[in-house]
């Protein structure tokens, strides 16, 4: 059976309890508090099935102060019941909670006129009115309005149906996969333990998922739970849940916190984000401070108002650079502010850690008087600590401000896209694609290959990159290269590690190693510990060459004997400084190796090891001294203990005291 969760919306004292319990029969005041004062003052769940759908109903309380209890009930719903009492029509959270709704993109409702026993025939008649000015141009605009009245049962028939009607067409809510249960209730059940409820906002919830309660990292297992009241193995995204938790204490959970999946959220004091200012608010000044509240949760934070203000509303004069003044006495300074009624780009810095995801909506209340003043869309929950008094960082909102309402591919791609350009050099772990490009777990592998294949993006191990990115590092290498083998002739590259730190310092070095891999498989370079041009031929002068193999020969000759590099100078007939360069060299291409201070040829050592190991055919475990190394290859104390330390190290001998054991 479908479900629906709908929340009620209106003045306080219009009605709404009493239509909840004459659509379900049960009271959703539940609080003794509630009871004595005749108010609601918390959330109150109750359902009932309507035609073929199971409709759950959040009622929230329409006192003024209780903004905020409201505001935890309405973040999952799927429609709304606006309610308006006939006899009073439009008032303040009439219109702050329609406002709410609007913010949060609540995709469809109804208005029910209610007391319509106290009204005549003209009063309902202006209620009427009111209504339609009010949800001129909202996604109200057209819905159903109802007179009923709660007291003779009127009109309720024609309620149902309308919400039947409305809820049959309200199945717009984007189930990605991520479980996502913003906690509105904590408590403990006799034999079971702790108990969270709330509405499941995404994704699909069962009995022993291990799931996240965030923000924080306290792993929960889910031991049992209920949708509607009945005992069911799972819950799916639109349906209340009660859920019961293994191993956690009722008080180290509470509303405001989430039952997540693991990993697909980001726990975040930072994000940047749009903002629609209300039409009514006051100005919106930079720095303000404000009530953040997203899913049940409620958190202090500050609105940086980022770069030129968008719709050249808002005063774009940068912070003038002065000593602070007392409170009022910068009458000169124009300040930074959003008008009333225009949208811009903010970045958010909270309090304490929001659980996040680009895509999520959020409402600000205003700090003191707590008043809705403005809400919008999460764009980067993990925005880098870049500026954002520029027009640069505008720009970078826009391009990540992309229109998603559609859904579906094109539009995971835009922001993807949008999201891997922004990141730049340092890459998207693909970890973070859903968290920060608000794609589907399941989307992910088809929306990177995608990009990969139209060529936006290179995928490089678990990181991604914009294609741009990945074709500059490789301009980059190559240019590097030329310019070095210009210089250096007699050098064989740069240092791999070198090479990365000077041009791709703040990359991946997964991204790095690919780009490296795809010049080298296209032939165009060759990259080893050392990277180079594959044209590059080292330019040796005459001299150099000659030297070269005077001295490789000296080496070779030299056997385990060899010379020392001022004999070598005087052998090859050439300066010193040529001498050096070319033994450099020759180390570099390991013809030479250095054995503590001592330098061999490659292929002496190659043949010690093999003698060595051949000693061990002569039978059983073979022990070789100095005393024996000496003599067998003919060499002083000089020679043969830096040779027997190589040997250890190269694994082809054992040290055991005075002896070594050919391994
Ligand atoms: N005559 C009449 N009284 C009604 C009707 N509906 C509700 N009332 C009365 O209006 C008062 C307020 O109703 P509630 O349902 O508690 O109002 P509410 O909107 O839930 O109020 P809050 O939750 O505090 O915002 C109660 O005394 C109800 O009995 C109705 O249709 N006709
Ligand atoms: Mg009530």
């Amino acid at each position: 059976m479908r479900s629906v969760v709908v929340g009620t919306a209106g003045h306080i004292d219009h009605g709404k309890s009493a239509l909840v319990q004459a659509l379900t029969g049960t009271d959703p005041d539940r609080l003794k508090e509630e009871k004595a004062r005749g108010i609601t003052i918390d959330l109150g769940f109750a359902h009932q099935v309507i035609g073929d759908t199971n409709f759950a109903f959040v009622d929230v309380p329409g006192h003024e102060r209780f903004v905020k209890n409201m505001l935890a009930g309405v973040g999952g719903i799927d429609m709304v019941v606006l309610v308006v009492a006939a006899d009073e029509s439009v008032m303040p959270q009439t219109r702050e909670h329609f406002d709410i709704c609007r913010l949060l993109r609540i995709p469809a409702g109804l208005v029910a006129l209610t007391k319509s026993d106290l009204a005549d025939a003209d009063m309902l008649e202006l209620a009427r009115l009111e209504v339609r000015e009010l949800v001129a141009g909202s996604f109200l605009e057209g819905a159903p309005v109802v007179p009923v009245s709660a007291k003779t049962g009127d009109g309720f028939e024609a309620l149902r149906a309308a919400l039947a009607d409305v809820g049959r067409t309200s199945d717009a809510r984007g189930h990605r996969g991520v479980a996502r249960l913003p906690i509105d209730r904590v408590f403990s059940m006799k034999g079971f333990g702790t108990v969270v409820t709330g509405t499941l906002v995404s994704g699909r919830v069962a009995v022993d998922d291990e799931l996240l309660v965030a923000p924080g990292d306290l792993r929960v297992k889910v031991r049992g739970l209920q949708v509607h009241g009945q005992k069911q193995p799972s819950a799916v995204a639109g349906q209340r849940s009660a859920i019961n938790l293994a191993g956690v204490e009722v008080d180290h959970v509470h509303r405001g916190q989430a039952l997540v999946t693991a990993g697909a959220f980001e726990q975040t004091r930072l994000a940047d984000a749009t903002l629609e200012l209300l039409p009514d608010a006051k100005p919106l000044k930079h720095g303000a401070r404000v009530r953040f509240h997203q899913g049940t949760a409620e958190i202090l934070g500050r609105v940086a108002l980022v770069g030129p203000p968008v719709d050249g509303v808002a005063s774009p004069a940068p912070r003038p650079a002065r000593p602070r003044r007392a409170r009022g006495a910068a009458a000169d300074a124009p300040a930074l502010m959003l008008q009333p009624g225009s949208r811009g780009y903010v970045r958010l810095r909270l309090e304490s850690p929001a659980v996040l995801a680009r895509g999520d909506r959020y409402i600000l209340r205003a700090y003191s008087p707590p008043i809705t003043i403005a809400g919008g869309l999460i764009l980067d929950p993990k925005p880098p600590r870049t500026a954002i008094r520029s027009a640069a960082a505008v720009e970078r909102l826009q391009q990540l401000d992309v229109d998603r309402s559609a859904g579906g591919e094109a539009a995971d791609l835009r922001a993807l896209g949008a999201m891997i350009d922004d990141v730049g050099p340092a890459g998207l772990p693909l970890a973070d694609v859903v968290s920060r490009a608000g794609i589907e777990p399941a989307a992910v592998a088809a929306r990177v290959d995608a990009l990969v294949a139209a060529r936006r993006a290179v995928r490089a191990a678990d990181w991604l990159v914009a294609a741009a990115v990945f074709t500059g590092v490789k301009d980059a290498v190559v240019a590097a290269l030329t310019e070095h083998h210009r210089a250096q002739p007699i050098s064989e590259g740069i240092p791999r590690e070198e090479l990365r730190e000077r041009l791709f310092a703040r990359g991946a070095a997964a991204v790095f190693d690919a780009a490296l891999a795809e010049l080298a498989a296209a032939n165009r370079i060759v990259a080893r510990d050392r990277v180079a041009l594959a044209s590059h031929k080292l330019a040796l002068t005459p001299e150099e060459d000659r030297a070269r193999t005077a001295i490789e020969r000296a080496f070779r000759d030299g056997g385990l004997k060899p010379p020392d590099s001022a004999a070598v100078a005087a052998a090859a007939g050439v300066p010193a400084a040529v001498a050096d360069r070319v033994l450099k060299l020759l180390q570099r291409q390991k013809t030479l190796v250095k054995v503590d201070v001592l330098l061999f040829h490659d292929d002496v050592l190659k043949q010690l090891k093999a003698d060595i190991v051949a000693m061990k055919a002569e039978g059983g475990t073979v022990t070789i001294d100095v005393a024996t190394f000496k003599e067998r290859f003919g060499v002083t104390r000089k020679f043969a203990i830096p040779l027997l330390e190589y040997l250890d190290r190269e694994r082809v001998t054992r040290r055991m005291g005075e002896t070594r054991v050919v391994l």
